[in-house]
């Protein structure tokens, strides 16, 4: 595209001819070749007579005196090409019977006889070069759209910003002020909360130490087989879990050990205070028969739980926060709602009782300033959201004149034989086999990166999903002039580093004026070409 717009701009001007330059030379270095004058070769080597130009010998170290014969092997052979554009070729290229100017003057011997196809060719050139002007001005004009675009859509985010600025502010104050509404309902709910707590956590202690208290007892009946309420060592020693060594006898050093100091006898007190902390481990309770446990009958005191729970008395980790029905859960197993199995039945230990009702008042006066809070929260981080959204696309690079603006959130897809990239302006780009398969990060967008003169030539993605034993995928997007937005010739000139081009009207520059003014640019167009 480039050098197609470059040889717009150098179409061949018609050639006014004054004084006769010898053959070969261009007009631009006509004025060196005076007739009659000696010649200084254009390196300035020697200085040679004229007619030594085009003698077909070659004296100039430069090529410069035979530009018009095949006789110095670096010399340059210029072609007029009128109707079409001039050329330099090597002038070796001189009469060796192939036609190389479309004018034929190479071949001035006429050995081989060169069709003038130079108008043929200037005609379909100045063809394509409308076509292009059109296809550049057609860009032109959806690139101004698209300035037109940003341009709105940078001065409506200005404003939005100009009005949600004091809106945060206040919405912040509210906030704050709320925060200490909720802090102050929250001090005197959370200290009538700990006191009920507290209260129950006793209740279950002293329960726990009522049921080992009874333990103990039933423990102590059993082993004082004589029934004279106490129990000797005797009656430890015929029992026979207290065989430590298990050498099939009780001695009264094991069970000295067991109770850590030696004892004749122990009454129940002694027994249940003292000694039964050291045996329970050990003492073996008489085997009962196992019956099935009763179907669950909910005690008037405790109305049964609404949802799965298990029950666990070991446990005291209770979420009393969370709870605030007439009976409180002791254990709450969040994660066991698709245990297929029943839950035990509740037990009076399992539950707390309700909170007092002057404790549930401080409660939900603290829920409805929570629930204010929140709501005020909530709002307030919308608009800041907002407002950083805002920021954030206020301070993004949107190219000059902000054409690049709807190309935003948008993504464009090239397939090649065995992958889709994906590309997504001022986000990423990815590929993935095309047959499916999972999406390859080939980088984020990282920055601008120029292409010549523009600045704003090529976008720059890095930091990809990393080469194994090689680089991070990289990514660079060159941007060329085109009415659509469209993607198109991927490549990976290295390992993991991939080029994409990229046709946009974004990238279209309006054509100079006066593009059939300046002078053709031989060299240039011959490489451009
Ligand atoms: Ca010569
Ligand atoms: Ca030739
Ligand atoms: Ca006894
Ligand atoms: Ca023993």
């Amino acid at each position: 595209m480039a050098s197609l717009l470059l040889a717009f701009c150098v179409i061949v001007l018609p050639v006014f001819a004054s004084e006769p330059i010898p053959r070969g030379v261009s007009r631009a270095k006509g004025s060196f070749y005076k007739a009659g004058v000696p010649f200084k070769c254009l390196d300035g080597s020697q200085t040679i007579p004229f007619d030594q130009i085009n003698d077909d010998y070659c004296d100039c170290a430069d090529g410069s005196d035979e530009p018009g014969t095949s006789a110095c092997r670096n010399g340059r052979f210029y072609c007029v090409n009128k109707g079409y554009k001039p050329e330099s070729i090597p002038s070796s290229r001189v009469s060796d019977g192939i036609c190389d100017c479309c004018d034929g003057s190479d071949e001035y011997d006429q050995k081989v006889k060169c069709e003038n196809t130079c108008i043929e060719l200037g005609r379909s050139m100045r063809e394509e070069m409308l076509a292009m002007k059109k296809l550049v001005e057609e860009g032109y004009r959806i690139r101004s759209e698209y300035a037109a675009q940003g341009k709105t859509a940078k001065l409506e985010k200005q404003e939005q910003l100009v009005s949600l600025g004091p809106k945060r502010e206040v919405l912040g104050q509210t906030k704050d002020e709320l925060m200490l509404k909720k802090e102050a309902a929250e001090q005197p709910e959370k200290a009538a909360k700990e006191v009920h707590e507290a209260w129950w956590k006793e209740q279950k202690a002293i329960r726990e130490a009522e049921k080992e208290k009874a333990k103990a007892a039933e423990a102590f009946a059993q082993l004082d087989t004589n029934q004279d309420n106490l129990v000797s060592m005797a009656e430890m020693q015929a029992r026979a879990e207290f065989d430590t060594n298990g050498d099939g006898t009780v001695s009264e050093e094991e069970v000295t050990i067991l109770l850590t100091e030696a004892v004749d006898t122990m009454d129940l007190a002694q027994f249940t205070d003292t000694y039964w902390e050291l045996i329970k481990k050990v003492y073996k309770p008489p085997v009962v028969e196992v019956q099935e446990p009763a179907p669950p009958a909910p005690t008037e005191a405790v109305p049964p739980p609404t949802e799965a729970t298990t029950g666990d008395d070991e446990d005291d980790d209770s979420d009393f926060d969370e709870v605030n029905s007439t009976c409180i859960q002791d254990d709450f197993d969040e994660g066991d709602d698709d245990n297929e199995e029943a839950p035990p039945p509740p037990t009076e230990d399992n539950f707390m009782p309700a909170y007092p009702e002057e404790t549930q008042v401080l409660m939900s006066v603290a829920d409805a300033a929570r629930e204010e809070y929140n709501k005020a929260e909530k709002e307030y981080n919308e608009v800041d959201r907002e407002i950083q959204d805002i920021e954030k696309f206020l301070a993004q690079d949107l190219g000059p004149d902000d054409v690049f603006y709807p190309l935003r959130d948008q993504c464009y897809e090239y397939t090649d034989r065995e992958y889709t990239y994906k590309f997504c302006p001022f986000e990423k780009a990815t590929q993935k086999p095309k047959d499916g398969g999972t999406e390859t990060s080939l980088g984020t967008f990282t920055k601008w990166e120029a292409n010549g003169d523009d600045s704003y030539g090529s976008m720059k993605f890095e930091k990809g999903l990393h080469c194994w034993n090689g680089p991070d995928r990289s990514a660079s997007v060159k941007f060329m002039c085109g009415t659509e937005n469209k993607l198109a010739n991927g490549a990976e000139p290295n390992r993991c580093e991939y080029t994409f081009e990229f046709t946009t009207p974004a990238a279209c520059h309006s054509l100079p004026d006066d593009s059939e003014s300046e002078q053709p640019d031989v060299e240039h167009v011959h490489t451009e070409l």
